[in-house]
Order: C-alpha cells, then sequence, then structure tokens
C-alpha cells in the first residue's frame, strides 16, 4: 500500500479505450486514501436503474454522443456533496468528467468556492490503433465499474466479477462503430481541456501501449508531488 501525504484532486482524461477505468481500479487499490468517480460508471448504473433520466442517456451513448451539459453537471454536482469531497482534505480523483468546456467551468467553480481546485490532470496518451483492438473484448462489471478484457485481463471465472462473482455485460457502446463517433468526440470536444489546464500548470501527458507501462510512470507521479 502506498500513501500520499498531500490532498490528489486529480481529472484522469484520455482517448476511449485509454485505460481511464484501469488505471483508476489500480490507483484504487495501491492508494486506499484515493476514492473515485466515472461519469460513466454512474451513467450506466442510471441506466440499469430504468430511470426517466437513464432511459433518456440510453440512445445518446449508444450513439457515442456526449450527453447534456447540464445533466451531467448535475448528476457529479450531486455526487460530490454527497461523498463529501468538497473540502481541502479530501484525496479523489475524476475519470470521464468533465469532458466539454461548459463542464470544466462549472467544475472549476465548484471546486474553487470549496478551496478544493484540481491538482493534477494526466493524459493518457495511448496510439489510436492499439485501443481500437480493446474494446471488442471488453467486459464490465456495471455496480462496481470494474473492467476486464478477455486478452489482458480476463476474469477468474468466464463471464463472472472476481470480487462478487456477479454476471459481467458488454457495454452498448463497445462497437466498431460507435467507437469511432467517441473519439471524434473526443478529439473535437474533450482534448481542448489540456490546454484550460495546461494554463495553470497542472497538466501531465504520460504515454505508453500499454497500461502495464503507464500505470508505473502514474504511480511514480502521484509519489513524486504529493509525498
Ligand atoms: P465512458 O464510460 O467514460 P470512454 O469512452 O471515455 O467511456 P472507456 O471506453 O470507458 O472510455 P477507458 O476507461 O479509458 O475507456 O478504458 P478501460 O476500460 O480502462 O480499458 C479499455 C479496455 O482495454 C478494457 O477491456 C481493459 O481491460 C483493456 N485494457 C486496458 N489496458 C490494456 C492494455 O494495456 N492492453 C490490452 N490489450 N487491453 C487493455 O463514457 C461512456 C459514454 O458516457 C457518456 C458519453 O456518451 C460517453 O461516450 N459520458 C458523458 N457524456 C457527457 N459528459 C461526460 N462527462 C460524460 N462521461 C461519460
Ligand atoms: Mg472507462
Amino acid at each position: 500500500m502506498s500513501k500520499v501525504l498531500r490532498p490528489v484532486r486529480l481529472l484522469l482524461l484520455g482517448a476511449p479505450g485509454s485505460g481511464k477505468g484501469t488505471q483508476t481500479g489500480r490507483l484504487l487499490k495501491d492508494f486506499s486514501q484515493i476514492s473515485a468517480i466515472s461519469s460513466g460508471d454512474l451513467l450506466r448504473q442510471n441506466i440499469r436503474s430504468g430511470s426517466e433520466l437513464g432511459k433518456e442517456f440510453e440512445s445518446i451513448i449508444q450513439s457515442g454522443r456526449l450527453v447534456p451539459d447540464d445533466k451531467i453537471i448535475h448528476l457529479i454536482k450531486h455526487e460530490l456533496a454527497e461523498r463529501n469531497w468538497l473540502n481541502s482534505q479530501s484525496s479523489w480523483l475524476l475519470d470521464g468528467f468533465p469532458r466539454t468546456f461548459p463542464q470544466a467551468k462549472a467544475l472549476d467553480k465548484d471546486l474553487q468556492e470549496h478551496d478544493a481546485m484540481l491538482n493534477l490532470v494526466v493524459e493518457l496518451d495511448v496510439p489510436e490503433e492499439v485501443i481500437l483492438d480493446r474494446i471488442e473484448n471488453r467486459y464490465v462489471h456495471i455496480p462496481s465499474g470494474r473492467v476486464y478484457n478477455l486478452t489482458f485481463n480476463p476474469p477468474k471465472v468466464p463471464g463472472k466479477d472476481d470480487v462478487t462473482g456477479e454476471p459481467l455485460s458488454k457495454r452498448d457502446d463497445d462497437n466498431a462503430e460507435t467507437f469511432r463517433s467517441r473519439i471524434k468526440t473526443y478529439k473535437e470536444q474533450t482534448l481542448p481541456l489540456l490546454e484550460h489546464y495546461d494554463k495553470l500548470g497542472i497538466t501531465r501527458s504520460i504515454q505508453g501501449e500499454s497500461s502495464d507501462i503507464i500505470y508505473p510512470k502514474l504511480k511514480e507521479l502521484l509519489l513524486r508531488e504529493f509525498s
């Protein structure tokens, strides 16, 4: 188990399939002080619950577009408050939010008001041809957000989550066509956020063709910056 001495408020940015969920899982195992919110997991949990909001999200996510800013901002704000993260002492990471300028501005404002501005933004920079391959082999455990890949990190028992033994699912948006659209959305709307956070001097980019190459660099970065 590793330890940081200063609070970590980290945003993980990266193309679909670049390994945000995978890196998050590893960080949570290594750093017990850090918690995480994944906007995609939150949306999938909403869909699974059958809520009205979930029904609205389903077709948008399937098409590879982004859900409306006001809806996701509301969801995440609620989650941040519920988890009591809006203070200068909590350590946490965000996977998948913000993804647009309006989302970034809303988050920055909320955090600044509580003296809890992001203090690190990491871009996972993985070549596009490498990630295309990963998506069709992905299985997820929706309640926890744990991700598997039939070749890279298969579940111990086929089709079952390692921790709970519950069934795994395929994501509706994990097909070649939707994936292309998600990549396009990422490049157009999310990648420019790097420049926004770069002005604050808090962005870092970690390159690698595999999560096993990226993770040690990410861990070392956290230990260096926050210990
Ligand atoms: P999500 O759920 O945030 P994406 O598209 O941003 O979805 P995704 O697909 O979840 O990102 P990831 O988390 O970056 O990818 O990657 P991952 O799951 O860890 O890894 C991908 C696969 O590769 C897994 O099977 C993993 O096991 C495997 N893998 C990992 N590393 C390696 C490796 O080194 N080698 C190999 N061979 N395999 C590996 O968002 C979904 C949708 O929700 C909406 C949007 O519609 C979005 O499209 N949404 C939002 N809308 C508006 N605003 C927001 N803020 C939104 N957030 C979500
Ligand atoms: Mg993910």
